[in-house]
């Protein structure tokens, strides 16, 4: 079985968004190694995802993390990311790295810290009305670490009333995404741990407000394609935090740990109407690269995405359907499997030939000297890391 003219041309409209604290340093609490040629402004970091852009067609847009990519002028910075053939997307919040955050931000039972989050979050909208960004994405590292620390059901209440006062102040086209986490920072319990929760609070907010699935954000074995059809049918499945992990929230390039589990997410996205023009689901990267090279790892992680994305879409859902209203159990399963037995790397090259792009991406990016061109040239200044 090979990837059909059909499968190509819905691949051609493919879009992924980078975060650009993938191109910083980052780390595990053990050691942050630097790696040279790693940015020092928003403005390499933006230059260094338009690299991936360039080889792949795939990541026409980059997230910004505020305060982590603060600038003076963002229309400016626009201008930039433009000039580099790529746009401003996402504008992500940080109310996790300032001492007045210690006991929580938009759930906190401190009125001032409160206030200072959502405040925090009222900035970021001015940001995006400078950037031209459609989503405010919310995470949040709200939680207690001890059974009675603090009142967990004021806290939802205090959660929504924020939410609410920021939703109040987003445009008509822009949207107001939530993530949700099952732990960490906080260990006994988090404020927005599940998906459930994220949906709860952004229902009850209106239309532009969604849910964001980050897939390391799942305790093991959670059936993550599940939530997936169950955000799409309720209309709430509003982006993807695309990494994988092995173990807790590695951020590691997506698709590596479980290649299949990515398939499956897919083929439910495709199913559940996620997938396209029009589709409200934006597909996102939010990993880190803490030994490997920054640039390459982001072409190999959109890669993953664009080839499990292929063998998504060629399943032969006719079949499937027929074998599943047939109870047809082992044919259903073998029609799923042979689409994700499917290896699509060489048609895929091909087709990107017709496209102008080159048909192994990575290797063009090796071959083009950018890598070196970087280390030799971004020398002194501060590297930027997740969390600078
Ligand atoms: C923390 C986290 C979260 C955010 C990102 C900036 O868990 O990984 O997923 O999106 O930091
Ligand atoms: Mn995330
Ligand atoms: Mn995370």
């Amino acid at each position: 079985m090979s990837i059909d003219a059909t499968t190509l041309a819905a691949l051609a409209d493919q879009a992924i968004e980078l975060p650009s604290w993938a191109f910083g340093n980052s780390g595990t609490r053990f050691k942050v190694f630097g790696t040279p040629g790693t940015p020092r402004t928003p403005e390499e970091k933006i230059a260094d995802a338009a690299q991936v852009h360039k080889y792949t067609g795939l990541a026409p847009t980059v997230a910004l993390h505020i305060p982590w990519d603060k600038v003076d002028d963002y229309a400016a910075l626009r201008r930039f990311a433009r000039d580099h053939g790529v746009d401003l997307g996402t504008i992500n919040s940080n109310t996790f790295q300032d001492d007045d955050y210690k006991f929580g931000s938009l759930a906190a039972t401190s009125e001032s810290a409160r206030r200072k989050a959502i405040d925090h979050h009222l900035e970021c909208i001015e940001i995006m009305n400078e950037t031209g960004s459609r989503d405010l994405k919310i995470w949040l590292a709200d939680g207690t670490n001890y059974p009675g620390q603090d009142d967990i059901r004021r806290r939802q209440d205090n959660l929504a009333a924020s939410l609410a006062e920021i939703y109040a102040n987003i445009g008509d086209d822009q949207r107001l995404v939530l993530e949700y986490k099952f732990f960490e920072p906080a260990f006994y319990h988090t404020d927005v741990p599940d998906w459930g929760t994220s949906y709860v609070q952004v229902a009850a907010l209106g239309e532009r407000a969604m849910v964001c699935l980050d897939t390391g954000h799942h305790a093991p074995g959670t059936n993550i394609e599940f939530i997936v059809a169950q955000l799409l049918r309720l209309g709430k499945l509003g982006s993807f935090d695309f990494n994988s992990r092995f173990y807790a929230d590695d951020d590691l390039i997506v698709g590596a740990a479980d290649p299949f589990q990515l398939f499956r997410i897919l083929y439910e996205v495709i199913r559940g109407g996620g997938y396209g023009p029009g589709s409200p689901v934006a597909f996102m990267l939010d990993q880190c690269h803490n030994v490997e090279d920054k640039i390459p790892g982001q072409i190999r992680s959109v890669l993953n995405v664009q080839e499990m994305t292929a063998r998504a879409l060629s399943v032969d859902t006719a079949a499937l359907e027929a074998a599943q209203r047939d109870h047809d159990v082992l044919l259903a399963n073998e029609i799923l499997m042979d689409a994700f037995y499917t290896d699509p790397r060489a048609d895929l090259a091909a087709w990107r030939e017709t496209r102008g792009l080159p048909a192994n991406p990575m290797k063009a990016y090796l071959a083009s000297g950018y890598q070196q061109q970087i280390a030799a040239d971004r020398v002194g200044g501060t590297q930027a890391g997740w969390g600078a």
